[in-house]
């Protein structure tokens, strides 16, 4: 009989397993890591990773750098209740307890500069990366690697772990967390396209997960949400069938990635949002429904562009920072529409 997707999914994952295992066996204790400004999928990998070491009756640290108020209300919240049953630590906190035997654990990236330990990987004696974006050159240098090509989240993978280790967690908001988390990365649950995240959502909800409490996470808030509309109120279609709208009004990475997920519903391909951060950056993020891959976009943009075929991101720095943020913004459109002419976004 054909293996199925899924199939071949849950066998990668099962077969890294014995690596898994060995290398929280043999370490002194674990730290586990995610990508700055964490999001459900983030939270929601790093909860399910703790569950796996307590299994293994080892330390787990779970490392958030992140400055709170950079933090959507519902993301904290998540934070909070983790706290609640695992050990979450700062930075500095990894500098005290940290020893010459220690296992690294990033989930839901791969990308070096992506995190709070950024510089720090040499650190430690072994690195595994659990993640579902595509690799670059500034992947994380190491052996081991759960980054399956066909998965739709991190929270997917996790779930699979979970069961595959028989891994049942007493607080069914666990499971909450981890449907969310899938949510994230699939346009909040409405744009499901591989059996295996069918698979992972509908066993997560025989578990436990609270749909209810999944669509309140989800809810907006009115005022960033225009935030997000008024970017798309600029926006202009390139090439036909490229959405592009750049602005330099100030919004969070949140508010510029959901615009983009927004322009999809439009007739094109793909679409790219960008608009100004806090910090004065640009941030970039783009959409796909396939034929183009944004992942390709984005790297041509910008060294530190990088995701998938279907999204991907990327911050523009300006090394001249004596222009006007109305000039900025012009100039980053028209370098995205050099890119968007290049004509060599379909190769994969
Ligand atoms: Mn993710």
């Amino acid at each position: 009989m054909k293996k199925t997707q899924a199939d071949i999914l849950k066998q990668e994952i099962n077969d890294f397993r014995s690596i898994l295992t060995e290398k929280i066996t043999n370490c002194n204790q674990v730290f586990l890591i995610s990508h700055n400004i964490p999001d459900f999928d983030s939270i929601a990998s790093l909860g399910a990773a703790s569950l796996i070491c307590k299994k293994h009756k080892k330390a787990s640290y779970i490392i958030i750098n992140d400055d709170y108020k950079d933090l959507s209300e519902e993301v904290i919240d998540m934070i909070e209740k983790v706290k609640e049953k695992f050990i979450v630590i700062t930075l500095d906190d990894y500098k005290q307890t940290r020893t010459d035997n220690d296992l690294l654990i990033t989930v839901d990236v791969n990308q070096g500069f992506r995190t709070a330990l950024d510089g720090k990987y040499k650190l430690f004696k072994d690195i595994i990366i659990i993640d579902h974006h595509n690799e670059s050159d500034s992947t994380i240098k190491t052996k081991n690697k759960l980054i399956p090509k066909t998965v739709s989240s991190c929270s997917e993978i996790m779930y699979f772990l979970l069961n595959q280790y028989k891994i049942k967690s007493s607080d069914p908001r666990y499971y909450t967390f981890l449907l969310a988390g899938i949510y994230v990365d699939n346009d909040q649950g409405k744009n499901i396209k591989l059996q295996s995240t069918y698979d992972a959502a509908s066993g997560l909800s025989k578990k436990g997960a609270d749909q209810s409490e999944v669509e309140r996470l989800f809810s907006l808030d009115y005022a960033s949400d225009r935030r997000s509309q008024n970017l798309l109120d600029v926006a202009l279609p390139v090439n036909i069938n490229v959405m592009v709208s750049v602005s330099s009004d100030v919004c969070s990475e949140e508010e510029i990635s959901r615009a983009s997920d927004y322009a999809l519903n439009y007739k094109c391909d793909a679409s790219i949002v960008a608009a100004k951060l806090e910090d004065g950056t640009f941030k970039v993020s783009a959409r796909s429904k396939g034929h183009i891959s944004v992942a390709n976009i984005m790297s041509a943009l910008c060294e530190n562009g990088g995701g998938d075929m279907f999204k991907a991101a990327c911050k523009y720095k300006f090394v001249d920072d004596n222009i006007s943020d109305l000039d900025k913004a012009n100039i980053l459109k028209e370098e995205i529409i050099k890119v968007l002419s290049y004509g060599k976004l379909n190769k994969n």
